[in-house]
């Protein structure tokens, strides 16, 4: 399955005009402002942000999971459907890949297929949160952590697998995310355990070619429910500073506490040189994986503006690398993943029309009112139309869903596939 540039051309036609209309009203309001809206249309275009995966398929729970038909059943499949994707948005130029679930066979044809996709290859993925089939030992109790060490040799010796496989494919950085912790108050020592981790992770890290990074990921519960080893931001920057300059903290949006000051996290790590990695999703309670922007749309809107604020301003931070991780239990993952990336575009064009200079000079005049007057005025502006800009630019469509819908993709999908295929992994 693979959508052509007259596919997208003819689908847009039917919008086209609306488009424009809208757009010139836009660009008009925004001129009288002084931003200059080419310059916004460009630095839209740009930011590509990548699809793992383990997203073109179904999600679950621990309760169950309701597959989706004419999910991909191979690395070859996933690859075509995030072309699907990026072809319809220009957004998502990227695949992260999940190691051992998809570990290519034909390395160059898989590069091949990415190339014709328009894709490359994000950041490489570990699992050392299940066992894999025919392994000497198990992750039960824990990986890099784990008290004794034949599985943390193991876990380190996988992690190292990663990365070998990520040089073939052309990626330049590994995200390690640990399962481990403990399920009951005196099941572990806490120091041992991160102890155990951090050496294990120097051990991995020493692996590391030189024009790599390591993200370090942290999340305060789940699949454990008393402790987890690497459970917050704090963690995850003291482990990336004893590890070293290639080693960041990568922070997925989910991985909070309810009510944390996400947007703090960022600017502090920025501040520090050490956001390196970022993933996307939305939640109303805990790590609910859900579409980006569907709950929270203001704190993702802030988030941005100090990822704004701090690509502008911290260059001892280097450029993140944006991945969407989510999980798609009731929907399409496909139109589910369009829907996110059009909000992560959004809030990223609304933090953008931000005035850096004005809102500094109302803090320097503790004008509270006035500051907020500024970032409200960016965040209730309808900036849709610029995204719609930004993707006609590249040849994508003015409104992705609705000719993802028109072009009936689904429906070949499911005629290439078949209606019971699982994405495998998941
Ligand atoms: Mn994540």
């Amino acid at each position: 399955m693979k959508i052509n540039k007259e596919n997208i051309e003819s689908v847009n036609k039917k919008v086209a005009e609306n488009h424009l209309n809208q757009f010139d009203f836009l660009a008009n309001s925004l001129d009288q402002k002084n931003i200059d809206v080419d310059k916004l249309v460009s630095e839209l275009s740009d930011f590509q942000v990548a699809i793992p995966s383990w997203a073109l398929g179904a999600g679950g729970t621990r309760f169950g999971r309701f597959s989706f038909y004419g999910e991909p059943s191979s690395l070859e499949q996933k690859i075509e459907d995030v072309g699907v994707i990026h072809s319809l948005t220009q957004t998502a130029g990227a695949i992260s890949l999940h190691i051992p679930w998809d570990v290519p066979e034909d390395y160059n044809a898989i590069k091949e297929l990415a190339a014709e996709n328009d894709l490359i290859f994000d950041a490489v993925n570990s699992n050392t949160f299940q066992d894999q089939k025919n392994a000497k030992e198990s992750y039960k109790f824990g990986s890099l952590s784990n008290v004794n060490k034949p599985p943390r040799e193991q876990a380190i010796a996988h992690n190292i697998e990663v990365v070998e496989i990520g040089k073939k494919l052309g990626s330049k950085s590994l995200t390690v995310w640990l399962a481990d912790g403990s399920n009951f108050p005196g099941q572990n020592n806490f120091q041992t355990a991160l102890k155990h981790t951090e050496d294990s992770l120097k051990e991995i890290y020493k692996n590391l070619p030189e024009d790599w990074k390591m993200f370090i990921e942290y999340k305060p519960y789940e699949p454990n429910f008393y402790s987890t080893v690497i459970q917050d931001w704090g963690t995850s920057f003291m482990l990336a500073n004893a590890c070293g300059e290639k080693a960041y903290t990568l922070v997925d949006l989910g991985h909070h506490l309810p009510n944390t000051n996400i947007e703090q996290i960022v600017s502090t790590l920025m501040l520090k040189g050490k956001l390196g990695g970022f993933h996307f999703n939305d939640s109303k309670y805990g790590d609910d994986d859900s579409t980006v922007g569907s709950v929270k749309p203001y704190s993702l809107f802030l988030i941005f503006n100090e990822l704004v604020y701090g690509m502008r301003n911290n260059p001892q931070n280097p450029y993140p690398a944006w991945m969407i991780d989510a999980s798609h239990n009731v929907k399409d993952p496909l139109e589910d993943l369009v829907q996110s990336l059009e909000a992560i575009q959004e809030a990223y064009a609304k933090a953008l029309l931000v005035n850096q200079d004005e809102l500094k000079q109302a803090q320097l005049n503790n004008d509270v009112v006035l500051a907020q007057e500024l970032l409200q005025d960016a965040y209730r502006t309808d900036v849709r139309p610029l995204l719609a800009q930004a993707r006609l630019a590249r040849g994508g469509a003015l409104n992705p869903i609705q000719a993802y819908r028109s072009l009936d993709v689904r429906r070949s999908l499911i005629e290439e596939r078949g209606r019971h295929t699982v994405a495998s992994g998941l």
